[in-house]
């Protein structure tokens, strides 16, 4: 489990309790459901001990890293529908383009190819420093991209390709020791008359979504979890409401294998084994939970003529190093065209990564969050064994005097070095923490990497926000920690014009905190910068035992921000504080909040 900040331990208190799902209330028995058996039990992993959890995650959580596949019929288009470009991501093309299944399935005809290789995909993948690849067996439009036994809407049955590209895989993987997991899509289904999210084509005969489920998803679901070797996640999508007997039904599937990794999208209580953040970065880790963050390498997840948004090779290289910094991992999608290849500027940036990889993996892989989160000059990740703690510090900015401060760090160095090229530094412990004297040049343009051993377990004295020398203290929305029963998104971290609020802010139990510290004591201005579209509403800002009650009146709109002067707050001790803002719940309106300042207050 990741180390927890400062603000989150000041706040998970609050966490403890409701946190808790239980899953025994949505599983069948093999009495109710006689597809199920001992070796297939009803709800994978409700009885495995933590030890067994661990075991299980351990390959995951060690990789860090790992390709997304996006590839559909729709690939064949470059998702164009008639020569025209739909608006959103090329998977999606045939609900943009509210395309008849009868048209839509036609593209299988022109899904050839010829220029796929298995084992050079999957070497491209290892090669950029990836320990798993997830593939969309199924996405929404509802083909199935391996040899469906129950449905000949696939690819083996209904393209002229005619090889199951899943089986393929499977083995190029096995063969070069790499996990595989497929992404199905279980409720969404826009090919079978029962599956969710086909609106337009008026000729479909509905019939219920548990016979869609039944039907399709099972069956294949079963047979992507029985015929094609270990499968080492199984990657659910859009969750839906749907019957229990649905939900127990595809859960109970993934017990067919016992190590099975899954996420957590199959549907509402079903939390699988992490959670999922799709196209960004969460501002924080969530507590005590595995994660992943999924995300494009371009716009589009499949592959969509003109879209040249790829992200740079120091950004990827720069998120890997984010996300591994707060504990999570980084499942990178890449979208193969109808040849089945992927364009230069993909197979470029792999590359790249994996160069870089090459020579700094160790600073990923294995690792695990590090406490020291606001660092000047870059980000840092850790790994504990044997009695010694190993600090990777990823420097961005390089110090112009040579000196780069691991703040607050008292242990006793052993050794710090360069991992590109080994060269040995000088340190220096001081009463700010940790000097590690570097060479004049970094020595990587994406992020050059010093490792630094010290005795023990990682001793570090977390320093907080504090007033300036003007006597001013401004709490931004992506520093808070946002007390919203574990990531519901009903008060979450947002952006408008590229400056974060909290935002979404329905949950009147949901309030906002920040650690900070006084060296004096004193009253000081409340001001905040932030938006309301109501007439009117009300919040308490508190600091230990004080507190103000602010009464704010709209500013025009969600989009409309404005600093406002809330009132006065004394701090009586000197010290370390929680500042929180949270909901009069009887008076509340959301609000959209950007920053709180704490202006010290002249004697
Ligand atoms: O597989 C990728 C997406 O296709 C899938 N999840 C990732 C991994 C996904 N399906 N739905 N969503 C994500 C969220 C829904 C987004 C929507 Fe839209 C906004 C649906 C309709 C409006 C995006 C934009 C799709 C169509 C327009």
């Amino acid at each position: 489990m990741r180390p927890m900040k400062l603000s989150v331990i000041l706040a998970s208190l609050a966490l403890l309790g409701p946190s808790v799902v239980s899953l025994s209330s949505s599983v069948a028995t093999a009495e109710e459901n006689p597809s199920i058996t001992a070796a297939n039990p009803a709800a994978p992993h409700a009885e495995e001990t933590d030890a067994e959890r661990d075991a299980r995650l351990a390959w995951w959580r060690e990789g860090k890293f790992g390709m997304f596949v996006h590839w559909g019929i729709y690939s064949t288009t470059g998702g164009l529908y008639k020569g025209q470009k739909l608006p959103n991501s090329a998977e999606w093309m045939m609900a943009r383009g509210k395309i008849p299944i009868a048209e839509y399935s036609k593209y299988a005809d022109q899904f050839n190819p010829t220029k796929f290789d298995a084992d050079e995909f999957v070497a491209r993948a290892k090669q950029a420093g990836m320990k798993y690849i997830v593939i969309t067996a199924k996405h929404h439009d509802g083909f199935a991209m391996f040899g469906s036994k129950c449905n000949d809407y696939n690819v083996v049955d209904a393209t002229p390709y005619g090889r199951d590209i899943m089986k393929e895989l499977a083995e190029a993987c096995q063969k070069q020791d790499i996990r595989f997991g497929f992404y199905y899509s279980q409720a969404q289904d826009w090919h079978h008359p029962g599956g969710f999210g086909n609106g337009w084509d008026k000729t479909i005969k509905r019939v219920s979504s548990d016979e869609y489920v039944m039907k399709k998803a099972v069956p294949e679901v079963k047979q992507l979890l029985t015929d094609y070797g270990p499968i080492g996640i199984f990657w659910w999508d859009t969750p839906r409401k749907m019957s229990k007997e649905s939900f127990d039904a595809l859960h109970s599937l993934t017990g067919i294998q016992k190590n099975v990794i899954t996420n957590d999208r199959l549907g509402e209580g079903y939390i699988g084994d992490y959670k999922t953040f799709e196209r960004h970065i969460p501002a924080q880790a969530p507590v005590g939970k595995d994660w992943e963050v999924c995300m494009p390498i371009s716009g589009s997840w499949g592959y969509k003529i003109g879209d040249n948004d790829f992200k740079s090779t120091k950004t990827l290289i720069r998120n890997l190093i984010e996300i591994a910094s707060m504990g999570g991992n980084y499942l990178l999608n890449v979208s193969p065209t109808g040849e089945g290849t992927l364009l230069p500027p993909a197979i470029e940036r792999l590359k790249q990564v994996g160069q870089w990889m090459e020579v700094n993996g160790e600073s990923i892989y294995g690792t695990v969050a590090s406490p020291l989160e606001t660092l000047d000059w870059g980000r840092c990740t850790r790994k504990e064994a044997n009695g010694e703690t190993t600090l990777y510090l990823h420097v961005y900015d390089w110090p112009a005097d040579g000196k780069l401060l691991v703040p607050g760090v008292k242990n006793n160095v052993q050794s710090a070095s360069l991992l590109d090229g080994g060269e040995t530094l000088r340190t220096e412990s001081t009463d700010a923490g940790i000097v590690v004297s570097l060479p004049a040049e970094a020595t990587d343009e994406y992020a050059s990497v010093v490792k630094l051993t010290v005795d023990g377990t990682l001793d570090v004295e977390v320093s907080l926000p504090t007033f300036n020398r003007k006597g001013s203290l401004v709490l931004t929305a992506d520093k808070a920690y946002i007390n919203n029963n574990e990531g519901s998104q009903d008060a979450a971290l947002r952006a408008h014009d590229e400056i974060p609020h909290v935002g979404y802010w329905l949950d009147k139990e949901a309030s906002v905190e920040w650690a900070f510290r006084t060296t004096e004591p004193g009253e000081y201005e409340v001001h905040a910068v932030l938006s309301v579209e109501a007439p009117q509403t009300k919040f308490v800002i508190s600091a230990g035992d004080q507190s103000l009650t602010a009464d704010v009146k709209s500013t025009g709109g969600y989009g409309k921000y404005q600093e406002k002067s809330l009132g006065r707050l004394k701090i009586n001790e000197p010290g370390d504080h929680t500042l929180r803002v949270k909901p009069v719940a009887d008076a509340w309106n959301p609000i959209n909040l950007r920053q709180v300042e704490l202006r010290r207050v002249k004697k």
